[in-house]
């Protein structure tokens, strides 16, 4: 049981990549999130990158995708710790979806990122005419990209909070059985 006990030091945390276009509303999300429950925020100095613990040692990382090449380097080294992926969309900006697909087929490619379970978040749905999560799914090719993994698509508004906690709790289920499938020793199932 040591293995699984929060107190052993090397029990493994969680960890989700939450992405995105800049604009798609990774910020809003994360501070609807914080204001829903006090979450533990570490601010990282000199990365345009927010974490957040939003249960026991399940912890959210947050990057903008898209146009800053140089910051690849940089979110590779998160990718190679992920256990699962949340990948916002804005549902409303039909201009950029084909941008947001294809970062979201460079992203899943990842030799980190290869097998663990993804939840495309369609935000924006209060804006009328917002895409559909189905719609999404469907021009995203999401069930073909992501055949070989768990994966959701939520549709969701980061300024009410609409469909957030929905979206988060699949993605959690999903992790823990990816962690479980690959035999890691995890704190959290001891918690939930
Ligand atoms: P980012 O962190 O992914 O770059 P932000 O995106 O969270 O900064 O959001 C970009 C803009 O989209 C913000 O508007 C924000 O208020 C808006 N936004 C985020 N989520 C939603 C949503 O669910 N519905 C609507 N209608 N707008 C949303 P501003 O005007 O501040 O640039
Ligand atoms: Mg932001």
């Amino acid at each position: 049981m040591g293995l699984l006990s929060s107190k052993n030091p090397k029990a493994k945390q969680a960890r989700i990549l939450l992405l995105g276009l800049d604009s798609a509303g990774k910020s809003t999300l994360l501070y609807r999130l914080k204001l829903a429950k006090d979450f533990v925020t570490v601010p990282t100095i000199g990365f345009n990158v927010e974490m957040i613990e939003v249960e026991k040692s399940l912890w959210i990382t947050v990057w903008d995708v898209g146009g800053q090449e140089k910051m690849r380097a940089v979110w590779r080294y998160y990718c190679e710790n992920t256990d699962g992926l949340l990948y916002v969309v804005d549902s409303t900006d039909k201009q950029r979806l084909e941008d947001s697909r294809r970062e979201f087929e460079h992203i899943l490619k990842d030799e980190h990122i290869r097998t663990v379970p993804v939840v495309l978040l369609a935000n924006k749905q209060d804006v009328p005419g917002a895409l559909t999560a189905e719609d999404i799914t469907r021009m995203f090719k999401v069930q073909k990209l992501c055949s070989d993994r768990n994966w959701y698509v939520q549709p969701c508004c980061a300024i009410t909070g609409d469909g957030l906690m929905e979206g988060l709790r699949k993605l959690t289920g999903f992790v823990k059985s990816y962690m479980k499938s690959r035999g890691a020793a995890l704190a959290f199932f001891k918690q939930n």
